[in-house]
């Protein structure tokens, strides 16, 4: 079969009444600008991108170089093209607003620029995050408030996993797909298309050194997995953790499996670990998209009504059975299946 491009799938949903002109373009515009963070990456320790920045972000996280780099390379390639609105980053604590005299458009695009970054320096896969929303009628310049929608009313979503290939896995809402970038061309080709994650796993993702911070639903779920073939599950599972989540999520909507960051005792005060509007939701919608499911434990992911910009939340994702059974521990335990 003849080889489809991102551009000749953007044509065909624009075609199908999915997406407008303008959502195409921003799609193209991000894409673009990540193959140059590929190429930054991929420098490594030659293109003296490594290492920290010396500054910090919103969150008072240390940043890497690349963290930088990548935000700046997402911001001047989405300010010029008109598609946008305004844009928000994981690492800015307000809102960026189109230049004046630009050309502006509908859209609000939010991006953790690179996430895992912790994962550069040892060479291990990191990744963008995006989602995309519209932004609300009569509104020219779009402050936070105007960001905080649902994950329900997400336009897209997707993430570029810089790994052994490049590869952006991106959703609209009518399917999740996946394009690998073939590097000689310099083109994302696509390599699946309607991609389903299986409802039923034996491989779980979460960061075991946090167990004893974990509340007791967790625990006891997590308990029964390591348990095995004796245990009440009945089965043997097996352990995942990049510590990248673009990485460990690629791996679930390849083969499937579950990733877990819950809450535990030291993050309880700001809420979880990872952030709604840039990791959370966008996965969240990737991750239905392919058949599986979001929550955190005890509420559907994409429902939440965002308080912040850079709100935390638990995240519990993948694989939808799994997920449910999770789920349904904690919602027990909380004394709510009535
Ligand atoms: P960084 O971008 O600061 O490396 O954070 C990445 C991340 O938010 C997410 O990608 C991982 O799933 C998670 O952190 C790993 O966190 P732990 O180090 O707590 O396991």
């Amino acid at each position: 079969m003849k080889p489809v491009s991102l551009i000749q799938f953007l044509i065909e949903e624009r075609r199908a009444g999915n997406i407008n002109a303008e959502l195409s373009l921003l799609i193209e515009v991000v894409a673009r600008a990540c193959k140059r963070i590929g190429v930054a990456t991929g420098k490594g320790a030659l293109g003296g991108v490594l290492g920290e920045a010396g500054t910090g972000n919103i969150q008072g996280e240390a940043q890497k170089k690349l963290d930088v780099i990548s935000n700046e390379i997402l911001l001047e390639a989405n300010a010029w093209g008109g598609h946008l609105a305004a844009c928000a980053s994981e690492e800015m604590e307000d809102p960026q607003q189109i230049p004046d005299g630009y050309p502006k458009g509908q859209h609000l695009l939010l991006f953790d620029p690179l996430d895992g970054s912790s994962n550069i320096d040892v060479n291990i896969s990191v990744g963008t995050i995006f989602s995309v929303l519209r932004c609300p009628d009569g509104v020219t310049e779009p402050k936070a408030e105007h960001f905080l929608q649902p994950g329900t009313t997400q336009l897209a979503a997707g993430y570029v996993v810089y790994g052994p290939s490049t590869v952006l896995v991106l959703t609209f809402g009518y399917g999740t797909h996946e394009f690998t970038l073939d590097r000689e061309v310099g083109s994302f080709i696509l390599s699946r298309r309607g991609i389903r994650i299986p409802e039923a796993t034996a491989e779980f993702a979460i960061n075991m050194s946090n167990q004893r911070h974990w509340q007791a639903p967790m625990q006891r779920y997590v308990g029964e997995l390591l348990a095995g073939k004796e245990g009440p599950r009945g089965k043997d599972f097996n352990m995942r953790w990049v510590a990248s989540m673009v990485a460990d999520v690629h791996r679930i909507v390849t083969r499937g499996g579950v990733f877990y960051y819950p809450l535990d005792a030291k993050i309880e005060k700001q809420g979880g670990k990872l952030r709604l509007m840039y990791e959370a939701n966008p996965m969240a919608f990737i991750v239905e998209q392919a058949g599986g499911a979001a929550t955190t434990g005890r509420q559907r992911i994409m429902e939440l009504q965002p308080g912040g910009l850079h709100q935390r939340v638990p995240v519990f994702l993948g694989s939808k059975a799994e997920v449910e059974v999770a789920t349904h521990y904690h919602l027990e335990a909380d004394g709510a299946l009535g």
